[in-house]
């Protein structure tokens, strides 16, 4: 990826830098506002990311003897073998985790009247537990809100589903079928809410993209719907799916919740943040 040349002005941004997207935001121009997460908004809150070299899942996942890390979310390999999964399901199971001040940064951008949508790769339900509007979510890679059986379909219920889950023990359907979280595997198709949503990343003002190394596609494809006149900012701890390479694409190397924190600070949202976070 070209990054793009300083001789190239921008088109919506005074400058590519942070203080023009605040401006931006100030200025009352930026009306629609589109996140676009993934487990770097996280990771403050105990939940491992996938690729992040040492601390990550994928580096993690030895133990449990798969023939490649992406295995323990492979929906062929589950059929075969389901322990690798519920091994992992039990240490990242929600309830036990809280949202992060970048998840309150989502809902705040909310509360404004700014947010358009909000796409997120994450299984963990933090953005709903920071109470963002079930309308404005698209959980592109479903959640572990509910669950269903792989064979017949049928639902299983929540209470079960949580014995088995806090217990590491394989819940099954009573056809006999393995139940697994309604969370999008290797080899199935994203939810509907992914595909209806996706015009709406055309018709974003400012995409915020966060904790995502975009490399798990079609989710990774989001960035380059947004218009041309769509500033792009990434916050994240490394570069990106060729974010800086428009004329108004802005980085902040760094962590979410330092990137979220200093945005709030030049809008002058920091007490609103931090008390909307202390609710949480
Ligand atoms: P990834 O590929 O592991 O990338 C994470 C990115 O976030 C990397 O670029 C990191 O450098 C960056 N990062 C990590 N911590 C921070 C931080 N504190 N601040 C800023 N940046 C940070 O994960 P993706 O989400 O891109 O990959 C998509 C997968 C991961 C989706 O299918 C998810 O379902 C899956 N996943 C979800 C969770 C969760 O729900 N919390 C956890 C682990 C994996």
């Amino acid at each position: 990826h070209e990054v793009i040349d300083d001789d190239v002005a921008p088109l919506v941004l005074s400058a590519r830098t942070v203080g023009a997207v605040v401006e931006y935001i100030k200025s009352g121009e930026c009306q629609k506002v589109v996140f676009m997460v993934g487990a770097g908004i996280s990771t403050s809150a105990g939940i491992p990311d996938f690729r992040t070299p040492g601390t990550g899942l994928y580096s993690n996942l030895q133990r449990l003897n798969l023939p490649h890390p992406e295995a323990v979310f492979d929906i062929s390999f589950f059929r075969e073998n389901p322990v690798p999964f519920y091994t992992l399901a039990r240490e990242l199971h929600p309830g036990k985790f809280k949202p992060t001040i970048t998840h309150a940064f989502i809902r705040l951008v909310s509360e404004k009247g700014l947010l358009l949508k909000c796409f997120t790769q994450n299984i963990d339900t933090l953005e709903r537990a920071a109470g963002i509007p079930a309308e404005k979510l698209v959980e592109a890679h479903g959640s572990f809100a509910s669950q269903h059986c792989i064979d017949c379909k049928a639902p299983y219920p929540d209470s079960d589903m949580y014995t088995h889950i806090t217990s590491g023990t394989i819940p099954r359907c009573p056809c006999g079928g393995l139940v697994k979280p309604d969370i999008t595997f290797f080899g199935e198709s994203l939810p509907h809410t992914f595909h209806e949503n996706l015009p709406q990343a055309g018709n974003a003002d400012l995409a915020i993209i966060m904790g995502s190394s975009l490399s798990v596609y079609p989710f990774a494809a989001l960035p380059a719907r947004c218009g041309e006149r769509c500033a792009r900012l990434l916050i994240n701890m490394e570069g990106a799916g060729g974010i800086g390479t428009r004329r108004d694409d802005v980085l902040m190397l760094g962590t979410c919740d330092d990137g979220v924190k200093r945005l709030a600070k030049e809008l002058g949202w920091e007490v609103e943040l931090d008390n909307l976070y202390k609710e949480l």
